[in-house]
C-alpha cells in the first residue's frame, strides 16, 4: 500500500494557524512524525480559509523541503496553486487532483507530463459524484482515456472513487468498493486506486471515527486498494492496514509481523 499522510491540511486548526503565523516548526514536526509513522508521501493542502493560497502552498512546500525529501501530494483545485507547489517539489510529486471535466483533464494531464508527476483522478464531474459504481466507472474511463491521450502511462493514474461520510451517504461505501475492484480492468497496465479514507468517518462521533476508518480500509484493501490518504499516526489503523495486507498476501507472514512492521 502506498501511504499518503493526510495531516498537513489547513482543514486542521493547528495547520491553518501555522500557515497564518508562518510557524515552520509545526509543519516540519508534522512532516517528520508522519514520515516516521510510515508515510510514503505527504498530502499538502492549504485549507479552505487561506487568503493567499498560492503563497501558502509555496511556503508549505519549501518548509517541508527543508527537513525531508519525501514525495509530496499537492492537494488543491486551483491550477496556479498546483503549479506553484509542483515547481518546488524535491522528488516526484503527485497531483491531487483532476476531475473528469474535459477542460480540467487537458490542463492537469499536461501539468503531470511537464512535472513528471503521478496524478489522482476523481470520479466526479460538473454534475457531482455519481451515486453508483456504474456512474463512477464511466468517469474513470474518461480519466483513463485522457491519461492515454496525453501519452502518460496508465499506471501513473490513481483513480479515486471518492468516499463520502457514511452518516450522510451510507449507500456509497459499497459502490466505492465495487469501483475499486472494477477499475483494474480499464487499462493495461492497470490504473491504480486511492481513497481519502477519513472522509468516511467525517462528522461521526469522535469515539467511532478510528473504528470506521480502519474497518473500511480493511474492506478496501480486500477490494484491491493500492493507495490511501490517511492518518498515519493512528496506530490501530496502521495495524489493521498491515494485517489486511498480510491476509491478501501483500506482506510476508511471520509470527511477529506487527513488531517487524512497527520497527520499519
Ligand atoms: N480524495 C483526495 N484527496 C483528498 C480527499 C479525498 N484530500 C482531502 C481529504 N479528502 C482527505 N483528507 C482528510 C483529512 C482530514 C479529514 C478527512 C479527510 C477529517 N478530519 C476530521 C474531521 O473533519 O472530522 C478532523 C478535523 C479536525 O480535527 O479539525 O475527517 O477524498 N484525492
Amino acid at each position: 500500500m502506498f501511504i499518503i499522510g493526510e495531516r498537513i491540511n489547513g482543514m486542521f486548526k493547528d495547520v491553518a494557524k501555522a500557515i497564518k503565523d508562518k510557524d515552520e516548526s509545526v509543519i516540519q514536526e508534522l512532516a517528520e512524525k508522519q514520515t516516521a509513522c510510515g508515510a510514503n508521501s505527504l498530502d499538502v493542502n492549504v485549507g479552505p480559509a487561506s487568503s493567499n493560497p498560492k503563497e501558502a502552498m509555496e511556503w508549505l512546500v519549501k518548509t517541508i523541503g527543508k527537513v525531508t525529501d519525501i514525495s509530496l501530494t499537492i492537494d488543491t483545485t486551483k491550477q496556479d496553486v498546483m503549479e506553484a507547489g509542483l515547481g518546488l517539489c524535491k522528488s516526484k510529486p503527485i497531483i491531487n487532483s483532476v476531475n473528469a471535466n474535459e477542460e480540467k483533464m487537458k490542463n492537469l494531464f499536461s501539468l503531470a507530463k511537464k512535472y513528471n508527476a503521478s496524478i489522482i483522478g476523481l470520479t466526479m464531474d460538473k454534475a457531482g459524484i455519481p451515486k453508483d459504481s456504474e456512474g463512477r466507472l464511466e468517469l474513470a474511463i474518461k480519466l483513463v482515456a485522457s491519461c492515454m491521450e496525453h501519452g502518460m502511462d496508465t499506471s501513473e493514474l490513481y483513480i479515486d472513487a471518492v468516499i463520502l461520510p457514511v452518516n450522510v451517504a451510507q449507500p456509497h461505501a459499497k459502490e466505492v468498493l465495487k469501483t475499486i475492484r472494477d477499475a483494474k480492468v480499464l487499462a493495461d497496465p492497470a490504473p491504480k486506486t486511492v481513497l481519502g479514507l477519513s472522509n468516511v468517518s467525517q462528522s461521526a462521533p469522535a469515539g467511532h471515527k478510528s473504528l470506521i476508518n480502519r474497518t473500511f480500509l480493511a474492506m478496501a484493501i480486500s477490494s484491491g486498494l493500492d493507495a490511501a490518504i490517511l492518518d498515519v499516526t493512528d496506530k490501530e489503523l496502521m495495524d489493521s492496514l498491515i494485517t489486511a495486507e498480510l491476509l491478501m498476501e501483500k506482506q510476508l507472514y511471520c509470527d511477529s509481523y506487527l513488531d517487524a512492521y512497527r520497527k520499519k
